[in-house]
């Protein structure tokens, strides 16, 4: 038909940035380069390092602007580590070793006990996540925040978004984030989301990866079920039961026989994931559904014997939960708390209220009795608080009985607020 013009293909991009947390801390100690790096665990005493720079060379001047004159040698390194840290992230060079995120510090210790331990430092990611964000918007303005290092892209209507099947922009794009932060990241372009991101792990780190619908087969269906996000741990195990390791295995099944053994709708959706097939928009507005905040101790607490502690604890987590919901503007009604015991069993429970709320008091109270339903037999390793249910403060509906006090927290949170000190009833369990 006249003036009608072809439907452009689908071009979805997704972005993840590489070693995140660890390229954050090279650009400032430039000097790891190429070192195996890790980021996580505790902060140790010998980790002031301009502190013991300035005991080791008093002559001259010590201050944040002279940290990449660190010798490496300085820095804190695993060898001999002993706390109960996790590691967020590796540079490549620690990942030589088998060192990954999510492993125990000492664990990485063994593996590789030369590798740098640094401490994270969330708010200079969160600058930087902001800030890679900002310049991928201002080139493609269809963007869904996937967390602090991953977005996905449309590039269907961008200009020079369908060239070399998105290649061009994809370039455009890496040399515009490295230009500005120093960061490299990969991306991968595919018809839909759910290839894109498995496109951009394809040629990691600083790679650019194009998968077509025609490359399914080569470049898909070898790799393990587990690669499909949405297939976890439990999905992976049933999957191998019934002898499922790859993708071209799972496409093999028929949709009938996965509907039946893993329900309706996970099964069919197992089915579409296999071939490729993904609908989903590129969503450029994410609503939060719950806000959390969780620790683990540096030992393992006694309900009664570290009662004290444990309380100071959780009604810290209860602030902090209260300040990132008043902070970005949300409130909540479903207040949940989460314990991993000293077996690593874990427990959850949670509390409805009648009102949405983002104030530490009353989040403090509904978390303190979903404690009272949890049986202690055992030491705490960890506490969580978790507020879900979330609806944004101005949109909160105030309840008729209790308007003044639902008015009160609907406008605290739009406003962040110092948090207060609360405390705690002695009824409490702690
Ligand atoms: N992270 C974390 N704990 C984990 C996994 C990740 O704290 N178990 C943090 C640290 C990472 C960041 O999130 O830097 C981004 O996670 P990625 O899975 O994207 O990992 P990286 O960006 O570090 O590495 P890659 O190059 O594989 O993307
Ligand atoms: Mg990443």
């Amino acid at each position: 038909m006249l003036g009608q013009t072809p439907a452009l293909m689908r071009r979805i991009a997704h972005l993840d940035m590489d070693a995140f947390y660890a390229s954050v801390e090279l650009l400032r100690y430039p000097q790891l380069k190429g070192l195996p790096v890790v980021i996580g665990g505790g902060r140790r005493p010998e980790d002031n390092l301009l502190a013991r720079m300035r005991h080791l060379q008093p002559e001259r001047e010590w201050d944040t602007s002279h940290l990449a004159d660190i010798p490496v040698d300085i820095f804190p390194r695993l060898d001999g580590y002993t706390g109960r840290g996790v590691i967020t992230t590796a540079t490549y060079a620690a990942r030589a070793f088998g060192v990954g995120s999510a492993m125990g510090v000492m664990k990485a210790a063994q593996l590789c006990p030369q590798a740098i331990l640094l401490p994270v430092d969330f708010e200079q990611y969160r600058h930087y996540s902001r800030r890679f964000k900002e310049i991928v918007r201002d080139i493609a303005p269809v963007v869904e925040d996937r967390g602090v290092d991953e977005i996905y892209i449309d590039f269907t209507h961008v200009p020079g978004g369908q060239r070399e099947d998105g290649r061009v922009l994809a370039r455009l794009i890496q040399k515009s984030i490295t230009d500005d932060t120093g960061l490299t990241c990969s991306i991968g372009v595919a018809p839909n989301k759910l290839l894109a991101k498995m496109a951009s792990e394809l040629n990691k780190p600083n790679g650019i990866s194009i998968l077509k619908p025609e490359d399914l087969q080569e470049k898909i269906w070898p790799l393990s079920c587990r690669k499909i996000n949405g297939i976890g741990p439990k999905a992976e195990a049933k999957l191998k039961v019934h002898g499922i390791h790859t993708i071209g295995e799972l496409a093999a099944c028929e949709r009938d026989w996965l509907t039946k053994h893993f329900g309706k709708s996970y099964g069919a959706w197992l089915f579409d994931a296999a071939h490729g097939v993904d609908e989903r928009p590129v969503v450029t507005e994410s609503e939060p559904v719950s806000m959390s905040r969780e620790t683990t101790f540096e030992k393992d607490l006694h309900v009664q014997h570290d009662r004290a502690a444990l309380g100071d604890i959780f009604t810290r987590l209860c602030q902090q939960v209260a300040t990132d919901l008043q902070r970005k503007g949300y409130v909540g009604k479903t207040i949940g708390i989460k314990l991993r015991f000293d077996n690593f069993q874990s427990v959850t429970r949670d509390n409805t209220l009648a009102f949405f709320t983002a104030d530490p008091l009353a989040i403090r109270q509904a978390a303190g009795q979903c404690l009272k339903r949890i049986e202690f037999k055992r030491r705490i390793r960890l506490l969580g608080v978790r507020v879900g249910s979330l609806v944004k403060a101005v949109d909160a509906p105030l309840p008729p009985s209790d308007t003044e006090k639902s008015l009160s927290s609907a406008i605290t949170a739009q406003e962040p607020t110092p948090s207060k000190e609360i405390s705690h009833e002695q009824a409490d369990l702690f």
